[in-house]
């Protein structure tokens, strides 16, 4: 047996957290929220721990010395030699690691089994008390529904706490010395591409959900198939329901596709009429037609898109993540009755198609989440008649379908960014007609504001200035959020006749539009 064997049978055999980890090598890749995670559980389970990482913050890399973590700072474009010479039975990576990282080939080309922190998770799961694990990925919706599904179970009564991609690594809830009854575990495509999918790693949910897939994160995946592919990875075993979007074949596909268990049902989920086994939308009413006996001729009705609406809940794809989060938990358990209940008191995070404000007959929407054409497309179905601030990284994604497709419903369009030319092309080429402003890279401190400016001086009594870029927003924001508070306080400052700006000076371009198109 060669020594790579040998490890490999003791890595099957750790399905616990009372199995045997002591002194284990494990090499673990990265340093932030999800390296830290794996690294403090590794060290609790007794393992000879390495963690290396390009940056390590003081804070953390204290700590880790405290708990008998070694740390290198590494670029790790290179193996480094004190890799080498630790020579790990497994390696953990953080979910950012691309597979084509120096370390991550070396540890392939020599048999060294590589795991991400989800598949960690799952074999540590018995902490404190097994939870029942819900799956949620797709391109967009991902947080919302994850948070909706917990707030539903939540609201029956259930300890879940929502987890993963969202921003709390999963290890962290397992470990949590309360313990949950159901873990719904946000999924992004990283992760999910680094999931067994059979084996001792490999998970078995109880419900999963893949509620759309369009092109994002290109550039990680190299295609557009392999990234659906490592979607599809979110059905594999599922036990109880496999949730599907209608409007999306290439979900249903995934199911039909998919090695479950036996009785795990299809659910289609959608905004037009459900049929049996079914959620959808019926005048006007959100129906579960498939927890119920006599799902050929009755449904049992959630709620209406009327007592949704004032709650900001009412956009089509918000429904269509109300009725997604309503399948998975209805999969717990969970009676329509609470669900309705619970809806009645959920709100959406901020820059989630979140209005800023109502003023002369204009509406401003902050929709800065819109970090890729396909959800920003989702926030421009929802208004008749919009001024577009849209911009950032691209991502190595197209943009002409989704100005082609729109060119209806713009009034103009506000294009931001550092590199604007494939927005302005695609405008040049689709809609020559909507006036175009471009904010230029100059001064990124006074973007919003400028933006804002030349929205304001277009936009019309009915209009709705919609901030969803379609773009990532790191060229010129720290990420998302930092963009929307930017646009809500340029929104309010121009509004409220402050002074002007996102938190800088007024500068004197934003007042005098000058379209381009
Ligand atoms: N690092 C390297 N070399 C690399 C890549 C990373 O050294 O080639 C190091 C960095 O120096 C840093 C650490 O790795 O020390 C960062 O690791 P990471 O990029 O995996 O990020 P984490 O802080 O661990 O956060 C990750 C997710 N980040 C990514 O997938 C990029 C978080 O999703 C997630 O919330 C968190 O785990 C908990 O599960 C963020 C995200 O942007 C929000 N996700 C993408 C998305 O939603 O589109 C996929």
């Amino acid at each position: 047996m060669s020594e790579s064997d040998a490890a490999g049978g003791r890595l099957d055999s750790l399905t616990s957290w009372h199995a045997e980890w002591s002194g284990l090598r494990v090499l673990v890749l990265g340093a932030g929220v999800t390296g830290f995670a794996v690294a403090d559980t590794l060290a609790e389970l007794g393992a000879e721990v390495l963690l290396a990482a390009t940056g390590v913050d003081d804070d953390r890399a204290r700590i880790l010395d405290v708990i008998g973590v070694r740390v290198l700072r590494h670029p790790l474009d290179a193996v480094p030699e004190e890799v080498a010479a630790f020579a790990p039975e497994l390696v953990v990576a953080s979910p950012g690691f691309h597979p084509d990282n120096a370390v991550l080939e070396w540890a392939a080309a020599t048999g060294v089994p590589v795991w991400g922190d989800i598949e960690l998770a799952w074999r540590v799961r018995d902490k404190v008390n097994a939870a029942e694990w819900i799956l949620v990925t797709g391109t967009n919706g991902k947080t919302t529904t994850t948070q909706l599904a917990a707030t539903l179970l939540a609201a029956n009564g259930l300890r879940a706490a929502p987890c993963g991609n969202i921003g709390v690594p999963v290890l962290d809830a397992v470990r949590d010395p309360g313990g949950f009854d159901v873990l719904v575990v946000e999924l992004s495509s990283y992760q999910l591409h680094a999931l067994p999918i059979e084996g001792a790693g490999a998970l078995h949910s109880l419900a999963s959900v893949c509620l759309n897939v369009a092109d994002d994160h290109l550039d990680w995946h190299g295609s557009a198939d392999a990234y659906r592919a490592a979607k599809a990875k979110v059905y594999a075993n599922t036990r109880v329901a496999c949730v599907y979007n209608r409007a999306d074949d290439a979900t249903r596909r995934m199911v039909e596709e998919a090695e479950v268990e036996d009785g795990a049902r299809a659910i289609g989920f959608g905004l037009d009429t459900p049929g049996p086994s079914d959620f959808g939308v019926v005048e006007g009413i959100l129906c579960d037609r498939a927890f119920l006996e006599d799902r050929h001729s009755t449904a049992l009705e959630i709620i209406t898109v009327d007592e949704l609406e004032p709650r900001g809940l009412g956009a089509p794809h918000i429904v269509a993540n109300i009725l997604a989060a309503s399948a998975l938990v209805r999969a717990a358990g969970v009676p329509v009755g609470v669900i309705h209940d619970a809806l009645g008191e959920f709100s959406l995070d901020a820059h989630r198609i979140q209005t800023v404000a109502v003023s002369g007959g204009i509406r401003w929407v902050d929709d800065s989440k819109a970090t890729n054409p396909h959800a920003a497309e989702a926030s421009l179905k929802a208004y008749p008649r919009v001024v577009w601030i849209v911009g950032g990284l691209l991502k190595g994604v197209d943009v002409d379908g989704l100005v082609a497709a729109h060119v209806g419903r713009l009034r103009a369009a506000v294009v931001i960014g550092v590199d604007r030319s494939a927005l302005v092309d695609a405008f040049a080429r689709h809609a020559s007609d909507v006036p175009l402003f471009e904010v230029d890279a100059d001064d990124t401190g006074t973007v919003m504001a400028r933006a804002v400016a030349f929205a304001e001086a277009i936009a019309q009594d009915g209009d709705t200035v919609l901030l969803a870029p379609a773009a990532a927003s790191m060229d010129q924001f720290a990420d998302y959020a930092d963009r929307g508070r930017r646009f809500q306080h340029a929104v309010r400052a121009r509004l409220e006749g402050e002074a002007d700006g996102d938190s800088a000076p007024h500068d004197p371009t934003a007042t005098e539009p000058d379209p381009r198109g």
